[in-house]
């Protein structure tokens, strides 16, 4: 081999060899990573990547999911063209278009419904990427729509309800650098979230305590927890209930905190009364003596933390409220907004507790329409309407199928999955129906097989982005290659689509860098200054997040204080009979499935290491890791069922069936069974019923269904 094959080969970056290191960040998955990336470019080609050592956020690592980044940038089944759809919808047959040919089709059908019926019965939809959506949400606006939603509807937004109706904050957050123990609830950041791991760690290694409530072992369990409640799933409400009852029975409450600074408390007391240590532990499965010992290590070794993960709290029919009675045992140990307590966050665009404001909301708001109708979602779920500002798109399917309160005719969506959405068969039938359906995506998904005209998006390595990240950073990334093919940045075909249906918004029309610069018009740091760094800088006067404040000056809730019984949800309480207190309710309440012919509990969506909902498991360095679709089931249930590891199983619910190979385990508790989502072959929400929904939230009850399995 010669020196010049050599160093090619070893992809060494220098003159020579024409490769350059250029840094972006991976996008793949949540905002709150977003990793450094190095990425290693010839010829205008990422030919290998690494995480950025110096980026304050991932310092160096990146996840399996970024890893494989090249394989993710160019998936086969990368959109090149605009298309349209020549075949049935869901065929999949489409022609190649050119760009003015498809912002002229779309604006004139998307204009056809808003003359017909008016602006609202267009809706404008996200899935899962976030860098866009404000742009995507002031178009809908400007449009003339009432009908923003996002996969937000089952995601996250759940917690920040019931931070708002309890605190009046967006979130809230451990300050575990004070505090000596911590409630680690749902929590496994070693599958979703491994940037949260070294804090953590920290915390642990100075001596924190940390107890996990989670129904399956996990990493988390085995390497961080000192004590691991594995309760039943779906029934964290009663844990935080019965924990009360005995915080307030052993005189561990802050009575002086709860007179001071608190709401309702007397309610809420002759509520948890109820919540006696055997009743929990029949709901929860526990020992009673384990909830007892963990409630007393968290209620009298403080200051005490609880780190949660939302989504399997919020994925519950009762997932709110269960988030409720968990927020409010900061509060009973006067534990909120206090040092070593949980204390609130700055969020920053987009969701980032960066230490710095944007006018992220502003930018949108500003140009809401004024409508007589309803959001969609609006009067099913009026508390989800009144507390985030999108439509609840669980809603969706409903509203397009009955066309009541009003018709919804046309979908603009940036990234839809209907394996999102529960019953996705019965959502693809709701998109079978539409006039006019438009999908923007990176790929030729299932989805997009439904849609009329479909767009080519780019990866976060084709654009540039700001991004905002804790410790009051800001970094403005420069595109390291070219678009693929004629794909473009959704941004850019927001603006350029708002300039052809002539919309009255310059500023929409002026494209990302102006909104962003809207956006961040206060900071005193510039679009030029961050584009000049390859590397997040540091935001002048950001600050961290600093106990007592609230405390100081009031609660932004009607009553001023922390609220056990929630004012915002009591606007609620004769109109659709909402509990202004936390309430504990069955997670299978609702009666889906006969408990006699649907034995088992079915828990869909539990992450795993290699894969992001839909969009990795075509990947195939990521896809080698689990090559089949696979459910983990307790070594008891396999046995009993005659199943062993590798075998092929059916899993049925009353609302669908697939095929998984078996995962017989220790890590799972008898009775239940855990499947990841997003596979195009076994996709768990055709098992998913659509109405089996939370009330308050109307988010999903992904995490509790009744299933039966054999083996075949
Ligand atoms: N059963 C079950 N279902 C679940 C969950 C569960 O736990 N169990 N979890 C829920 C949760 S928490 C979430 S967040 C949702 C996520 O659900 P989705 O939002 O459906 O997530 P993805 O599968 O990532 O789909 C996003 C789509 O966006 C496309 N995309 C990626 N980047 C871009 C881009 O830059 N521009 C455009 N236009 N498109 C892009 C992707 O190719 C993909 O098709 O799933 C929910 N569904
Ligand atoms: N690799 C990877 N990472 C991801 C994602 C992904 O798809 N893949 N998705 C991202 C997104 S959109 C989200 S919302 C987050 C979600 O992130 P997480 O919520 O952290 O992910 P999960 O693995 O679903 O749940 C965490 C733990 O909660 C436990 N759990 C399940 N049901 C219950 C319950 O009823 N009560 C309690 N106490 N615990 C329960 C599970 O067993 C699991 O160990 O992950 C993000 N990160
Ligand atoms: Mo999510």
């Amino acid at each position: 081999m010669d020196n010049m094959e050599a160093l090619l080969k070893a992809k060494i970056p220098c003159p020579e060899t024409g490769i350059e290191v250029k840094r972006t960040i991976c996008d793949i998955c949540c905002p709150c990573t977003h990793c450094g990336i190095d990425a290693y470019v010839k010829d205008g080609v990422v030919i290998k990547v690494e995480g950025t050592k110096e980026h304050p956020r991932n310092k160096g690592k990146i996840c399996t999911k970024g890893h494989a980044s090249r394989q993710y940038i160019y998936r086969s089944d990368r959109l090149r063209t605009p298309l349209r759809r020549v075949g049935e919808r869901g065929e999949g047959k489409f022609e190649p278009i050119t760009w003015d040919e498809a912002y002229a089709e779309i604006a004139r059908r998307l204009n056809a419904v808003k003359e017909t019926l008016g602006p609202d019965s267009v809706a404008f939809f996200s899935g899962y990427t976030k860098w866009y959506r404000q742009f995507l949400h002031r178009f809908a606006y400007s449009f003339g729509s009432i009908n923003y939603g996002s996969e937000c509807s089952t995601c996250y937004k759940s917690a920040v309800m019931a931070w708002e109706a309890t605190a009046g904050l967006y979130a809230a957050g451990p300050d575990m650098g004070n505090s000596n123990v911590l409630l680690g609830w749902a929590l496994n950041p070693y599958y979703s979230k491994h940037l949260a791991l070294p804090r953590l760690q920290a915390f642990k290694d100075k001596g924190g305590k940390i107890i996990i409530i989670d129904p399956r072992k996990t990493p988390a369990t085995a390497k961080l927890a000192d004590m691991h409640l594995q309760l039943k799933a779906g029934t964290d409400g009663a844990l935080a209930l019965g924990m009360a009852k005995l915080i307030i029975d052993n005189g561990w409450a802050d009575l002086d905190y709860i007179e001071k600074y608190t709401h309702g408390f007397e309610q809420y007391k002759a509520y948890v009364s109820q919540f006696d240590l055997d009743r929990v532990s029949k709901i929860t499965g526990l020992d009673p003596d384990d909830i007892l010992e963990a409630t007393r290590i968290y209620a009298t070794s403080g200051p005490a933390c609880i780190q949660e993960s939302s989504a399997p709290l919020a994925h519950q029919i009762n997932g709110f409220q269960n988030y409720r009675a968990m927020i409010c045992l900061n509060a009973l140990t006067g534990n909120f907004d206090r040092a070593g307590g949980c204390l609130p966050e700055t969020i920053t665009y987009y969701d980032q507790s960066a230490g710095y404001l944007t006018y992220e909301h502003e930018y949108y708001r500003s140009r809401e329409p004024k409508s007589e109708h309803p959001r969609i979602g609006q009067e099913r779920f009026p508390l989800w309407s009144k507390l985030v500002d999108e439509f609840q798109a669980m809603d969706l399917l409903r509203q397009i199928t009955e066309e009541k309160p009003y018709p919804i005719k046309a979908v603009f969506a940036c990234g839809m999955n209907a394996k999102m959405f529960p019953n996705t068969r019965r959502f693809y039938e709701a998109l079978k129906s539409l006039d006019f359906f438009v999908d923007v995506d990176l790929f030729m998904t299932d989805t997009a097989k439904y849609a009329d005209i479909v767009l080519p998006a780019c990866t976060s390595f084709e654009r540039g982005e700001f991004k905002a990240y804790p410790g009051g950073y800001a970094q403005f990334t420069n595109p390291v290659i070219k678009p693929l093919y004629e794909s473009k940045n959704d941004v850019q075909i927001l603006s350029e689509l708002a300039a052809v249906m002539d919309l009255d918004d310059d500023l929409l029309r002026q494209g990302y860098e102006a909104g962003i610069a809207f956006m961040l018009r206060d900071l005193d740091v510039t679009i030029d200054q961050m584009k000049g760094s390859d590397l997040p800088i540091k935001v002048p006067g950001a600050h961290g997040d600093v106990a007592g404040e609230l405390l100081e000056h009031g609660f932004p809730t009607p009553s001023g204080k922390f609220e056990f019984w929630s004012e915002a949800v009591a606007e609620f309480s004769q109109s659709h009979g909402l509990d202004p207190l936390p309430t504990y309710r069955d997670p299978f309440d609702d009666h889906i499935g006969d408990p006699a012919e649907y034995p088992l509990k079915l828990i869909t969506g539990a992450r795993i290491p290699n894969a992001i909902h839909s969009r990795l498991h075509e990947v195939p360095w990521l896809r080698s890791l689990r090559p089949e679709p696979t459910a983990d089931l307790s070594l008891e249930d396999a046995e009993r069922l005659g199943i062993a590891k590798d075998d092929w199983m059916e899993i049925v619910t009353p609302t669908g069936h697939l095929r998984v190979k078996a995962h017989p385990t220790s890590k799972i508790q008898p009775g239940e069974v855990h499947l990841f989502h997003g596979y195009r072959e076994a996709n768990a929400n055709d098992l998913v019923s659509e109405v089996h929904l939370d009330p308050y939230s109307g988010f999903p009850g992904y995490r509790a269904n009744r299933c039966a399995v054999s083996k075949g």
